[in-house]
């Protein structure tokens, strides 16, 4: 299946996402199509509703797209209803502090791993018609996704790593960027030294690392520093650039 699919990939090597901040469900689904490995249906920035979100998980499902929703932050109810969706993935931006990772993974994870609000008749429990056991076992398998994007958060690394219960530790240039005082920065030697000192500190207790990149340079130095969850850019910026090539080709 999809979920144990991806994350086989995503233990042995690098794998390419998005961010959509699409309303269209239609885009997400075409997404899928192109062969992506994953994508990050994004709440913290973007118009997209809940209600928009059960729509997005079902069309990436339909062409074996892996879904993500980007929480809105630290924030119990709103990583609980994200995976109420069906998504099998969770992303908490700005994670700072080891309570924030313990509290994002709480939210994820039912009992004895957490302590995630249980309703067992929503879209990811296929409304009630899935068996009990296996729906709680197979919601504890969502894929938890941290953001650490600041300082605090490099200050605090050390402890937040040695939280159980996620799987991926993600860094955002650029509110790291801005966190040092240098908004949108992203290539600055100060952001990529800063991701360097995070990854090691990762690499080096296993942890699988993923950042988001907008160029496709960065795609593959992040491959080559073992970044395997690699997010490029946001659907409606690559449809708007591909347009741009379009229009200067002719
Ligand atoms: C960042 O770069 O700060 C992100 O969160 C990616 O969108």
């Amino acid at each position: 299946n999809l979920l144990n699919h991806f994350k086989t990939q995503l233990n042995h090597q690098a794998c390419l996402g998005i961010f959509s901040k699409t309303t269209d469900s239609n885009v997400v689904e075409a997404a899928g199509y192109s062969g992506l490995d994953f994508i990050i249906l994004d709440m913290e920035h973007g118009p997209a509703t809940l209600e928009t979100m059960h729509n997005h998980v079902r069309a990436a499902k339909s062409s074996q797209l892996f879904p993500i929703i980007r929480a809105k932050g630290v924030d119990a109810h709103a990583i609980g209803s994200a995976l109420d969706t069906g998504a099998l993935g969770v992303q908490v931006p700005n994670v700072s502090t080891a309570q924030q990772a313990k509290e994002a993974v709480n939210a994820a994870r039912f009992h004895p791993k957490g302590m995630r609000g249980v309703c067992r008749f929503v879209a990811a429990a296929n409304f009630g018609t899935l068996d009990k056991q296996t729906y709680f076992e197979q919601a504890n398998e969502a894929l938890v996704i941290l953001q650490v994007e600041g300082v605090e958060g490099i200050k605090n690394l050390d402890e937040i790593l040695s939280v159980v219960g996620f799987d991926v530790l993600f860094i955002g240039p650029y509110d790291l960027s801005q966190s040092i005082g240098r908004p949108g920065e992203v290539d600055s030697p100060e952001v990529l030294a800063l991701m360097k000192q995070i990854a090691e500190k990762a690499k080096a207790k296993g942890i699988i690392l993923g950042a988001f990149s907008d160029s496709l340079e960065r795609n593959q130095s992040l491959k080559q520093e073992g970044f395997n969850y690699i997010a490029y850019s946001v659907d409606l910026n690559i449809f708007s650039n591909a347009l741009s090539d379009l229009v200067r080709g002719i």
